[in-house]
């Protein structure tokens, strides 16, 4: 469970400054915004990848979420992998070169960078997983942003009301300030009353799955889902797992989650959206630490799928055929 640090792995000071790197060295191409405070008060950064990039164009957006947990430290690397691969493959592949011209992409490279600093800080890292929020008449620390979402918020045995519980889902939907500035920077997107962003994933380790909503409910097509909405994120989860060699399923199906962000992305912003599981398949694999040397191939190994999500990011709905 606990592990040696490795240095192999991206401390928060050193992810800003790859993003500061990758930004200095594609203008035109990449910037970044701080999109908000962590509890301790980090910045939160995005990173914007488009052609014109200054430029707010009418263009598909594309969201990738990382690191909502703390211990999950290879979602950062699979960040600092797209950043690399969208920036540098512009202009000598053509396949990514149309893929940055027609759509907006954004990074939240960190959405939990006290988390992760507090994980990396021990003598060993210390299995932590939620941010790192007091408790009001607790001694025990943390929300888990994953289950402090606002819709259906605590609503289905998916959570905790216990701080002392590691699904622990907060006083309130949005009482983490992390995920509080996500979702404003989500509804933010929304131009003339319509959603710019149409598909996302949020990248967790482990398990090696993709999965998509909804957590709260075994049901597939109900209230807020209609049988083709289902259909399309069965499908291009299908689709993206025959790439990696995931597993694709209903979030539910691993365990049923209330408050989780792919419940608030599609059921509040009607974006078609993923939740990631990252290597290793299982506990015997590393668990949550894998060692640094497996960076490359389990990152490299989800280029497939994520081209494959930014290419049906123009119209999801065409996957299952339709026009919507
Ligand atoms: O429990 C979670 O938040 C995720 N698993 S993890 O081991 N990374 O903590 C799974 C979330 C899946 N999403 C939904 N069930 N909606
Ligand atoms: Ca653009
Ligand atoms: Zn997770």
């Amino acid at each position: 469970t606990f592990a040696s640090p490795d240095p192999g792995y991206t401390t928060y000071p050193e992810l800003l400054d790859i993003v500061d790197d990758v930004v200095a060295d594609h203008p035109g191409l990449a910037s970044q915004q701080v999109y908000g405070q962590s509890y301790e008060g980090r910045d939160l950064v995005a990173v914007k990848i488009s052609d014109n990039v200054s430029v707010d164009e009418d263009q598909p957006e594309v969201l990738f979420v990382h690191s909502q947990h703390a211990r999950e430290h290879l979602t950062v690397e699979m960040a600092v992998y797209l950043l690399d691969l969208l920036t540098d493959g512009y202009g000598n592949d053509p396949r990514i070169t149309e893929l940055v011209d027609n759509r907006e992409i954004w990074i939240l490279p960190n959405a939990n960078p006290d988390g992760s600093e507090y994980d990396m800080a021990g003598t060993n890292w210390r299995n932590w997983r939620k941010n790192r929020q007091p408790n009001q008449g607790s001694s025990a620390v943390g929300t888990d942003m994953n289950r402090n979402w606002d819709h259906k918020w605590g609503c289905c045995g998916g959570s905790s009301g216990n701080p002392s519980s590691l699904t622990y889902r907060g006083a309130a939907p949005e009482s983490s300030p992390e995920v509080a500035a996500i979702a404003d920077f989500v509804r933010g997107r929304a131009v003339g009353g319509e959603q710019q962003i149409t598909s996302a994933i949020d990248f967790h380790t482990y398990s090696e799955l993709i999965l998509w909503p909804f957590g709260y409910t075994y049901d597939e097509a109900t209230e807020g889902m209609t049988q083709e909405e289902y259909d399309t994120h069965e499908a291009l989860g299908t689709y993206m797992a025959q790439a990696n060699g995931y597993t694709p399923q209903q979030s539910s199906d691993l365990y049923v989650t209330d408050g989780s962000i792919n419940d608030w992305l599609w059921a509040d912003q009607g974006i078609v959206n993923f939740t990631y599981e990252m290597y290793p398949r299982s506990w015997w694999g590393g668990g949550f630490y894998p060692p640094s040397s497996v960076i490359g191939r389990e990152t490299s190994r989800n280029e497939e799928a994520v081209l494959r999500l930014l290419d049906y990011a123009d119209c999801p709905y065409r996957i299952i055929g339709e026009e919507e």
